[in-house]
């Protein structure tokens, strides 16, 4: 009877044991697991932490692009307008100095050389500036060895190509002041007075 109930207190001893051994482990193991969610739990906070510094600066490039293309943008901008402004000043001073009467038919030399002389100046169109009455005729005799045209700053006309020793005309039925130049060589300008 004394030995039986020894051996059953053994037994029970034994099972404890075996269950806080495994308990015990268990316990363990999940230390180690916890440890490990953090560790890898840190890995993904650096690495979300460095994507979104990765695309920060991405973007600021991208941005700091932007404005320096908006700025360049600008600029030119600038300074087309500039150079409109001072076209268009030179055309007020033309328009207060017109050359002579007006009449009813002019004819314009393209001059000698032009296709080649890029500071023939007042002197592509000869006159370089004719004034012609409203309804009134002007008509440019090409007298170099190259073609040329007339075509109006405002596209208004064009006589097109006008070869070597032909000639073009246009009726001009508006007031006004019309710029023009050689398509083919764009130093060459005129101005057509209309009054
Ligand atoms: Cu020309």
């Amino acid at each position: 009877m004394n030995t039986k109930l020894l051996a059953s207190f053994a037994v029970f001893v034994l099972l404890a044991a075996v269950v806080s051994v495994s308990m015990t482990n268990s316990a363990f193991a999940a230390e180690d697991k916890k440890a490990e969610m953090k560790a890898k739990k840190d890995d993904k906070k650096t690495a979300i932490k460095e994507k979104k510094d990765t695309k920060k600066a991405e973007m600021k490039a991208k941005k700091d692009d932007k404005k320096t293309a908006i700025k360049e943008k600008k600029d030119t901008k600038k300074a087309e307008m500039k150079a409109k402004k001072d076209t268009a000043t030179g055309q007020t001073s033309a328009k207060a100095a017109p050359s002579g009467e007006a009449l009813k038919e002019v004819t314009v030399d393209m001059a000698k050389g032009t296709a080649s002389d890029t500071n023939c100046g007042d002197k592509c169109y000869l006159p370089s500036t004719v004034a012609v009455t409203v309804g009134g005729k002007v008509t440019w005799k090409n007298v170099d060895s190259a073609a040329h045209t007339a075509t109006a700053s405002d596209g208004s006309f064009d006589t097109s190509l006008v070869n070597a020793g032909a000639s073009a005309s246009n009726t001009f039925n508006t007031a006004g002041s019309y710029p023009y130049m050689c398509i083919l060589h764009p130093w060459m300008k005129g101005t057509v007075t209309v009054q």
